[in-house]
């Protein structure tokens, strides 16, 4: 109660990373309205701002890991090489910001602890952790799909006396030049951090549980031709990402694996191989390589022939080579076997020779042989998808909160709404699109948008997502992952990661396309799914 003038808004956003900062743009500056946006973080940015660790970059390429939206700005944009690293991203988006003069909408330095909805007013408040609350119409969350880490408790861990830290807060003062590193973890960061801090670290030991398959990614720098004719057909690259499934800038096949020669197979994943890029080895080979099991192996088995061919030493070969399915998300490096060829590399495979425990000088394996270590890094991923918000108290109609709603795993209908929770609409909520994150997130933030100019106009009313709407979605949802071969391995993707989190589909797999389709189809049934009271 008793709030002051200053603390109304018409909308709130949470985060400000590339979808909180579009949020505030589009309802500011288009639909005119009263926003504010807070982050815990001192910077806006959000993935970008917190990930610094050395090797930290997009592995989507940088023509398509940007806004759309802005085509001037993108007419006077340079990039030197074909991924863009974490301080330039961050750049990029501290620039958007900037041009948008939106900076003076976003608080930084703020938790958003609780929002509770009331029925009565149909008002959002929000409270944070300096003990301000504000109020708003409409709230949206833009609290990341990987933003809350997951900092496993291995015996041990606190005693550490060097530097302890994960990737996903990297401090600004920590530098690894010349000293002893132990690495955990060797997913899409992991494997980043390989490649740079092998040629920066006096020694890296490198603590593997799972190996995942590793392709090149082909970075190199681009030309001034390339950026020219980036420039020239910018709105046919665009268009052909919407168009596409995984909206990673180049066509995807529709040749199954099986259909062509072994020998025609392999030419085709050696010339994906050779252009780099995990979703194009992926996705831009064949059709069926993330669907149909024999197709699958061919690729996991082109992949396991290049770690023998490139890793020198036979055992550590073996170690890096996986043999689950190729079903997580695909990722690349510029040299990541290559790195293991160093005389300053180790590899330790923990499920053969697990960690007994991390002690105030280093990591104690079961074998008996310590590991001395100045820095360990924990390259260990995140509470996925519902992690950010699972650490916050929102409460929906009836004092309803998010938390019992998704006792069984986070749901939505689209991943933007939720049963029960009127006005409140998520970017990149559980069941979003599985695809390259900009596109999605734009596609998303522009939908919402035009939503919220029509409850404008419609009188304000309960934006809401009927039950039924939402229990489709999730089985839509996860029928279209039963279709791959993803859920036949252990990852964030499931919650599989996180122990005790139960094991559900957190992604609609039917791409971005048919994504789009499915949000143009809704608005043309008159925001079939919602209820508008
Ligand atoms: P974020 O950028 O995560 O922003 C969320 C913000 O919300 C954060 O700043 C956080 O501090 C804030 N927040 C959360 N909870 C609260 C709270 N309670 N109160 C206040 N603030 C809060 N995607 C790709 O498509 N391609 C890639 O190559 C790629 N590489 C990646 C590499 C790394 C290392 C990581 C971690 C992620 C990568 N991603 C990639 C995914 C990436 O997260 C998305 O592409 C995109 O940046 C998500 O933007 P966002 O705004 O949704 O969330
Ligand atoms: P990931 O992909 O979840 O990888 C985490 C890594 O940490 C992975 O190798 C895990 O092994 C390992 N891990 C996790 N917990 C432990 C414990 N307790 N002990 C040892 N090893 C552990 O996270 P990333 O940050 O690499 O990438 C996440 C996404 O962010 C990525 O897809 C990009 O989009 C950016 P496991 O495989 O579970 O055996």
């Amino acid at each position: 109660g008793g709030h002051s003038a200053e603390a109304r808004f018409d909308a709130i956003v949470i985060g400000a990373g590339f979808g909180g900062i579009y949020a505030v743009h589009k309802l500011r500056n288009e639909l005119g309205l009263r926003v504010r946006c807070f982050d815990k973080a001192d910077g806006v940015g959000g993935t970008w701002y917190w990930n610094r660790y050395p090797g930290a970059m997009s592995d989507t390429e940088s023509l398509v890991y940007r806004y759309s939206f802005d085509r001037e700005l993108a007419q006077e944009l340079a990039w030197n090489r074909r991924y863009i690293p974490q301080r330039d991203i961050l750049g990029y988006l501290q620039a958007v910001v900037d041009r948008y003069d939106l900076g003076k909408d976003i608080q930084l330095n703020t938790t958003v602890e609780a929002a509770v909805y009331d029925e009565e007013a149909n008002l959002w408040t929000v409270t944070t952790d300096g003990g301000e609350s504000f109020t708003a119409r409409y709230l949206l969350s833009a609290l990341g799909p990987l933003s809350a880490a997951n900092f496993p408790d291995i015996k041990g861990r606190d005693t550490f006396q060097g530097r302890l830290v994960h990737t996903g807060s990297w401090p600004d003062d920590l530098s690894i030049e010349g000293k002893r590193v132990g690495l955990i973890g060797t997913g899409s960061t992991g494997t980043q951090f390989v490649c740079a801090a092998s040629k920066i670290a006096e020694h890296l030991t490198v603590f593997q549980r799972t190996p995942q398959y590793n392709v090149p990614s082909g970075n190199a720098p681009v030309s001034p031709e390339y950026l020219a004719e980036y420039r020239a057909n910018y709105d046919e690259i665009w268009r052909q990402v919407r168009r596409s499934r995984v909206a990673c800038g180049f066509e995807e096949s529709d040749v199954p694996a099986m259909s062509v020669s072994e020998e025609e197979r392999r030419r085709v994943f050696q010339e994906n191989w050779d252009k780099g890029n995990g979703f194009r080895f992926m996705f831009g080979t064949f059709s069926d390589i993330a669907t149909d099991p024999a197709a699958n192996e061919a690729a996991a088995e082109f992949i396991r022939l290049k770690i023998k061919e490139i890793v020198r030493d036979p055992e550590t070969a073996r170690k890096l080579s996986p043999t689950d399915p190729y079903a997580k998300r695909p990722i690349c490096n510029e040299d990541y076997y290559e790195s293991f060829n160093r005389d300053n590399v180790t590899l330790v495979s923990i499920k053969e020779n697990p960690i007994r425990e991390i002690t105030p000088t280093g990591v104690i394996t079961e074998d008996g042989v310590e590991h001395p270590l100045d820095v360990l890094v924990f390259a260990t991923g995140f509470d996925a998808v519902d992690g950010s918000y699972k650490r916050m108290d929102i409460r929906g109609r009836g004092g309803l909160s998010m938390n019992e709603h998704w006792s069984d795993g986070p749901t939505s209908y689209l991943g933007l709404a939720v049963t029960g929770f009127p006005n409140m609409f998520m970017i990149l909520g559980p069941n979003s699109v599985f695809s390259n994150l900009p596109p999605a997130i734009e596609t998303q933030v522009e939908w919402l948008t035009e939503l919220i100019d029509a409850a404008e106009a419609a009188g304000r009313p309960a934006v809401e997502a009927v039950r039924a709407a939402e229990e489709t979605w999730t089985v839509t949802c996860q029928q279209s992952a039963d279709f791959t071969l993803f859920p036949k391995v252990d990852s964030w993707i499931f919650g599989a990661n996180i122990p005790g989190k139960k094991n559900r589909a957190m992604f609609y797999f039917g791409g971005l396309a048919s994504y789009r389709e499915k949000l143009d189809a809704v608005v043309t049934g008159g925001y079939e799914g919602f209820t508008m009271q």
